[in-house]
């Protein structure tokens, strides 16, 4: 970005010739540059919006080109530092566990949070949840809930298990689901 400043003295003179310098940065670090004829410049390749979003510069103009003796006046230059997608979301636990009732269908199995300390509620916040293998059958789904970023894992069919599933491998599921043992839940594709 460039900035100006307007000095009312004849152009082209020492008088109206303004250069600019940063007198101050919140939060500190040194980040930014400008150049005599107001041209800020990102200096540090550590700009990190997951450390700080916004920045505030005080910056100096001042005519007669810098050299002593001359006016001076300072503004306040805000910048945001936009996301990028550059962190990758991760599940709070290794392994979950659930139950359902058998003959049940249609039902939420339980809710897995997906943490990424991108900007939230943006895509590259959210997460995009697989079932990566135990799901042979169907008889799982899952989606994202946007507002958490959680994946709600739904039971969708058991109507079938009278042919698919015997009763007991159903039972025995029923009473305890676990993802790692019946089901892998992994993320997959971009987060
Ligand atoms: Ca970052
Ligand atoms: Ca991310
Ligand atoms: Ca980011």
């Amino acid at each position: 970005m460039k900035i100006t400043a307007t000095d009312s003295d004849e152009p082209g003179n020492i008088n109206s010739q303004i250069a600019y310098t940063i007198v101050d940065q919140q939060p500190p670090g040194d980040m930014f540059s400008i150049s005599k004829d107001g041209i800020v410049r990102v200096k540090s390749s550590a700009l990190d919006r997951e450390t700080a979003d916004q920045y505030t510069l005080t910056v100096k103009g001042q005519d007669l080109n810098g050299e002593p003796g001359g006016h001076s006046a300072t503004s306040t230059v805000v910048i945001n530092v936009q996301d990028v997608n550059d962190n990758l979301p991760t599940l709070e636990k290794v392994e979950y566990e659930g139950s359902i009732e058998e003959n049940t269908e249609g039902v939420e199995v339980m809710r897995i949070r997906a943490k990424d300390l991108d900007l939230e509620a943006s895509e590259n916040w959210e997460a995009v949840f697989d079932i990566v293998r135990g799901n042979e059958a169907g008889y799982f789904s899952i989606k994202t809930d946007p507002a958490t970023n959680e994946g709600i894992l739904m039971l969708d069919k058991c109507g079938s298990i009278e042919t698919a599933w015997c009763p007991k491998s159903c039972r025995d599921f029923g009473r305890n689901l676990s993802v790692t043992d019946v089901l892998s839940v992994g993320l997959a594709g971009e987060d």
